[in-house]
Order: structure tokens, then C-alpha cells, then sequence
């Protein structure tokens, strides 16, 4: 179509100017076209759709109750739940009977520090493994700072801990902890650390943790290709940089990346498509604004910097995020789900091309929406603040 448009431009200016002017002008359009291509590998996102509620409601049911923050969740083998509470418990729900799981990690409870994300191991069913993130104050200064662990399982018991990895130092602020956990097909854990409320001093130093997402093998050790390897005083598990607060995360099976979405300032959440070594721009560039409305930056994009895939104005405050692949909601499938804290609500995102073309609120109205998952069964379950964990029911055929 830009071409299409090129060329109706070009013999438009052909037939309107002097023979100087025509060959200045053809330079200038074709400079432009060639600039285009390039950017086609990084293109700069549209604005959203505006978004809409659902023709029909979805129905839910609530699985796993008596919940305060449920922050993160995974399925066990036998499609029963383990759930995190921001508080620094880890409940397992079976046919809706709740059991406390011991030897959860100490955590520091600050502001939006605690118990974060939990995830299973890719092959737990032969090994038990499962992975937590945390606000630990494990270290030497005071305060905190985001933790990946590891723990086997077994009868309701976390035993073997291990300390993954432990960003430095610590702060007593209590922003920006990340954080979500997500494994790839070729034995990496990925894990996000938000800015710590320190966004001149973080996100673009790759010696230092915060902002950033990072990538280990399961064992914990640093892959020996992993882009900063050998990168003098580089965190050699930083994956990428420029973000701000990362709090929802999955690996798209299709395209064998990693997907996250993240909290900007006051408008400026973003979803970023995950690649090795690029930069994601905060705070250098950025779609918000400060929280009482003076300019962070008037860039929005720049050579350097990777664009986010699509941008929130104003923002919704994102967290948990889910493609879906199941059968089970053919309206869904091979689109994007985004939980909304700010205005609590599960997002649908249609995709086509890259480009998102339809916006729906889901769920809406029952409370902070703080993760989502497609379940082994092909549901999706949502975590909701002051309920719990709710499955979506598919909209039938006959209604
Ligand atoms: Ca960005």
C-alpha cells in the first residue's frame, strides 16, 4: 500500500515540477522508501484501537477462593493449582480444598516487593522443581531486592533451596520489583527485575541490575551466550535492557520468543518482543509522561532503541500475560491477554500483522486482574485480587 502511494506521489511531483526539482525530489522519496525498509525490522507501533466491551460477556467460575493478592500461578501435572500470596504464603488448590505449602522464602514486604511469581520447572514431573521470584533482603545493605529461587516439592513441603540469582544492591524503595518467570524450549529460565524506582541509574547501565530481562540456564549458571558475556563488569545474565517495570511475561511457542508487557509512567505501557542484547529505551524514550504531567522525554523512538510491539495512553497498569493457543475460545485464539490492575479488567488483544487491530475488557469490574494463564486443559484462569483464581468459560455455540 506505501508503495502503491509512493508511486501515485512520485508521478504526481514528475508531472508538476521543473526537470532540476524532479530528480532533487525522486532522491528525497527514495531515501525515504529505502528508510522504510529498514525500519520494517523495528517498526514503529500504531496507535491503539479504541477498546470496546465484548459482544458477549464471558462466564467464570472461581476455582481457588479465599485469596488476598493471588500474584502468580502454575498448574501441577494433575491440573491442580499452586498460587502465590503477595504476603508471603504458597497455597496449592485441588478440587477447591487449600493447602498452605511450607518453607515459602522470607521476603521483604515493601510496598510492591513480597512473594512474586512461581513457575514448574519444564520437566517438574520427573524432577519437582519450582522456581519463585521474591523481594529478598538477602546482602548487606538495607532494604531489598528482587530473588529468583528454586525449591523441589514435595509433600506440600519446598525443600533443597537454592538462590538463583539476587540483584544488587538493595533499596528501601518500594517500586519496581518486576516480576514474572517464564521458560523457553531450549533450557533457559527468563526472569524481569523492574527499574527499583531508580530510572536514571538502572535501566541503561548494563553493570548494574533493575530494569532489565534476564536469562539462565535452569541450573541457575549464565548461558555462554548470553549477549553480555565478556562485556566488562556487564551482569552477564542480563538478557536485555531499557525497562521499566516488567510484570507479565510468556514464551510465544510460534515464533520461540519471549514476550512481555510492562508498566510505564503515566501512560507508556508497553508490550516488548524480547531480543538478545537490544535496548527497550527507558527512560530515554517513552510514550508517558511523569506522574503530575511535566515531559520525561519528547522522544518516543530513536536508532538505538527497540520499539515496544504496541503502547497503552493512558496506561492500565499491566500485569500476567497469556497468548492463547486452545481451541476452546476460537474468538481468542492466537491473541493476546493482559490483565489490567488499574482499571480490573482481563484485556483481549487482536493481532493481525503485528498490528493490534481490536481491543475487548473481559472480566470487567471484579477486581485487580494480576495474572493469567492458559491451563493444561486448554482453560484460562485469571488471578483476581479479593477473590482468587477464576476459569473463563467458552462462550457455546447454542447460547
Ligand atoms: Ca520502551
Amino acid at each position: 500500500m506505501k508503495r502503491i502511494l509512493l508511486l501515485i506521489g512520485i508521478v504526481f511531483i514528475f508531472s508538476a515540477c521543473g526537470e532540476n526539482e524532479k530528480s532533487e525530489e525522486k532522491a528525497e522519496i527514495e531515501v525515504k522508501t529505502e528508510k522504510t525498509n529498514q525500519d520494517s525490522e523495528n517498526p514503529v507501533p500504531e496507535k491503539q484501537p479504541e477498546i470496546v466491551s465484548p459482544e458477549r460477556e464471558y462466564q467464570h467460575e472461581v476455582v481457588a477462593g479465599d485469596m488476598s493478592i493471588p500474584w502468580g500461578f502454575d498448574f501441577l501435572p494433575d491440573g491442580s493449582i499452586l498460587i502465590t500470596e503477595k504476603g508471603g504464603d504458597i497455597f496449592h488448590y485441588k478440587n477447591g480444598v487449600k493447602t498452605a505449602i511450607s518453607g515459602a522464602p522470607e521476603i521483604y514486604n515493601q510496598g510492591q516487593g513480597g512473594l512474586l511469581d512461581i513457575a514448574l520447572h519444564p520437566d517438574y514431573e520427573n524432577n519437582n522443581w519450582v522456581y519463585i521470584t521474591y523481594s529478598s533482603t538477602k546482602g548487606e545493605a538495607e532494604g531489598g531486592n528482587t530473588a529468583l529461587m528454586r525449591a523441589k516439592l514435595e509433600n506440600n513441603q519446598l525443600t533443597n533451596s537454592e538462590v538463583l540469582y539476587k540483584a544488587e544492591p538493595n533499596s528501601t524503595r518500594g517500586q519496581h520489583f518486576g516480576s514474572r518467570i517464564a521458560f523457553d524450549d531450549k533450557g533457559h529460565v527468563f526472569f524481569s527485575i523492574g527499574d527499583r524506582g531508580n530510572r536514571d541509574v538502572n535501566p541503561q547501565d548494563i553493570t548494574r541490575d533493575g530494569g532489565k530481562i534476564y536469562r539462565l540456564n535452569l541450573d541457575g549458571s549464565i548461558p555462554s551466550d548470553n549477549p553480555f558475556v565478556g562485556v566488562e563488569n556487564a551482569k552477564e545474565a542480563i538478557y536485555s535492557y531499557g525497562h521499566r517495570n516488567p510484570q507479565g511475561m510468556f514464551f510465544n511457542q510460534e515464533t520461540g520468543e519471549i514476550w512481555v508487557n510492562e508498566h510505564g509512567p503515566k501512560g507508556g505501557d508497553e508490550i516488548n518482543v524480547i531480543k538478545p542484547g537490544k535496548n527497550y529505551g527507558w527512560p530515554v524514550v517513552t510514550y508517558g509522561e511523569n506522574y503530575d504531567g511535566t515531559t520525561i522525554t519528547e522522544d518516543r523512538t530513536g536508532p538505538k532503541f527497540q520499539n515496544p510491539l504496541t503502547y497503552w495512553v493512558p496506561s492500565i497498569a499491566p500485569s500476567g500475560f497469556e497468548k492463547v493457543t486452545s481451541d476452546k475460545y476460537p474468538e481468542l485464539k492466537g491473541n493476546l491477554l493482559v490483565g489490567s490492575l488499574k482499571f480490573q479488567y482481563l484485556e483481549h488483544l487482536a493481532l493481525e500483522n503485528g498490528d493490534v487491530t481490536k481491543r475487548e475488557k473481559l472480566l470487567e469490574g471484579m477486581g485487580r486482574l494480576r495474572d493469567v494463564q492458559q491451563g493444561p486443559d486448554g482453560f484460562i484462569y485469571a488471578a483476581i485480587e479479593g477473590t482468587g483464581i477464576v476459569r473463563v468459560l467458552p462462550i457455546e455455540e447454542t447460547e
